[in-house]
C-alpha cells in the first residue's frame, strides 16, 4: 500500500484524485487552505483520508505532510488566468512560491516522486496546432507564467537532487465538483450552470476560441499513470488532453441540448490574457505513460450536466436550481 499526498484535495481535481486513489486502494493524505477547495467535496470521503488544513506556503506544515510518502499529487493552485491579471502577487505566491515549498518538503522526505498539474497556458497563442512539449513556450497571462515556472522548478529538482517529477500540462479540464460559482470559474461549469438556471451565459470574444476541453476522468487517470511509469519518465512534460478541440460556441449549442435551455446566449469584451486556439499533441503521454482519453467532450459534458442537475436536487450547494 503506498501514500499519496495530494494538495489542494478539497478542490475539482484533488477531490477526485483522492476518491481514485482510496479506490484504487491506496492511503491519501490531504491538504488544502480551503481559499478555493471546498469541504463539501471531501464529503463522503472525509473520514477515509488523513487530512491537514494547511497552505502550502506553510514550509513547515508540509515537511510533516511529506513524511512517508510515496508520491505527491501536487494540485494547489490559485488556477486563474483573469484572476492572475488581476493579482499577480498573489497568483506567484500560490503558484510558485508554494510550488518551491511542495518540492523542498518533498526533497527532504524522500518521495518517490511528484507530479504536478502544469497547464495547456504555457503554450500561450503560438499559432501552430497541435500543441507539443517540444514547442518554445509563449505565456501570456501571469497565471500561464506561474505555471510554466513551476514546471521549471519540477525539472530542475530532478537535475539538481534527484528528486523525480512529472509535470501533467492540463488542457482545461472539467467535470463534476468544479466550482461554477466564481467569476473565475471554468467556463463549462459556468455555463452549464446558468443554463440549468435558465439564465443565459456570456461568450467572451466571439466565440470562435476552441479549447482541448478534457474531462476530469483523463486528468485523473494521467496522474496515476505518471507515478507508476518508468522512470525514465522523470523530469519529463506531457500534455493531457484528448486530442480534438471544440470553440465556444459550438460547446454552446451541445449543452442547448442538454440542459434543455432555450435562451440565447450574450457576448462580452474578449478577455485578457486569453489564448484564441488549444489543442494538444497527446502522442507523448500515450508513448511514454501509456495514457489514453477515456472519456470523450460529448460523454464528458452528459455527465456533468447530470451531477449538477442532481446536486441542485440534493442540496443546492451550487446555488442551482433546475427550471420546472
Ligand atoms: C486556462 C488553461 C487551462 C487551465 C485553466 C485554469 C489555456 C488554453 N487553458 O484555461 O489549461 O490551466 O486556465 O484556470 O490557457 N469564457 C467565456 N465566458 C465565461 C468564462 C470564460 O466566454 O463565462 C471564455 C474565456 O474567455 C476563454 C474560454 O472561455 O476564452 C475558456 O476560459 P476558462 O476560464 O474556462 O479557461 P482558460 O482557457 O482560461
Amino acid at each position: 500500500m503506498s501514500t499519496y499526498l495530494i494538495t489542494g484535495v478539497a478542490g475539482f481535481i484533488g477531490s477526485s484524485l483522492a476518491r481514485a486513489v482510496l479506490k484504487q486502494g491506496d492511503r491519501v493524505r490531504g491538504i488544502d487552505n480551503f481559499s478555493t477547495g471546498k469541504p463539501e467535496n471531501l464529503q463522503e470521503i472525509f473520514k477515509q483520508i488523513d487530512f491537514r488544513e494547511a497552505d502550502i506556503l506553510d514550509l513547515d506544515a508540509m515537511n510533516k505532510a511529506c513524511e512517508s510518502v510515496d508520491y505527491v499529487l501536487h494540485q494547489a493552485a490559485i488556477p486563474s488566468v483573469p484572476k492572475s491579471v488581476l493579482d499577480p502577487l498573489g497568483s506567484n505566491r500560490a503558484n510558485v512560491d508554494g510550488t518551491v515549498n511542495v518540492l523542498v518538503a518533498a526533497r527532504d522526505a524522500k518521495v518517490k516522486r511528484v507530479v504536478y498539474a502544469a497547464s495547456s497556458s504555457a503554450y500561450g497563442d503560438t499559432p501552430t496546432l497541435p500543441k507539443h512539449e517540444e514547442m518554445a513556450p509563449h505565456p501570456l497571462s501571469p497565471y500561464a507564467v506561474a505555471k510554466l515556472a513551476s514546471e521549471y522548478y519540477m525539472v530542475s529538482f530532478f537535475h539538481c537532487y534527484g528528486l523525480e517529477t512529472v509535470c501533467l500540462r492540463y488542457f482545461n479540464i472539467f467535470g463534476p465538483r468544479q466550482d461554477p460559482t466564481s467569476p473565475y470559474s471554468g467556463v463549462l461549469a459556468k455555463f452549464i450552470t446558468q443554463m440549468l438556471k435558465g439564465e443565459p451565459p456570456t461568450i467572451f470574444g466571439d466565440g470562435e476560441q476552441s479549447r482541448d476541453f478534457t474531462y476530469i476522468d483523463n486528468a485523473v487517470s494521467a496522474n496515476l499513470l505518471a507515478c507508476k511509469a518508468p522512470k525514465n519518465v522523470a523530469g519529463g512534460v506531457f500534455n493531457v488532453a484528448t486530442g480534438r478541440r471544440v470553440n465556444l460556441k459550438e460547446s454552446f449549442r451541445i449543452l442547448k441540448k442538454l440542459t434543455d435551455y432555450e435562451g440565447e446566449v450574450k457576448f462580452g469584451p474578449e478577455r485578457a490574457g486569453d489564448v484564441k486556439h488549444s489543442l494538444a499533441d497527446i502522442s507523448n503521454a500515450e508513448k511514454h505513460l501509456g495514457y489514453r482519453p477515456i472519456v470523450d467532450f460529448e460523454e464528458g459534458l452528459k455527465k456533468t450536466v447530470e451531477w449538477y442537475r442532481v446536486k441542485s436536487v440534493d442540496s443546492g450547494r451550487w446555488s442551482v436550481v433546475t427550471k420546472p
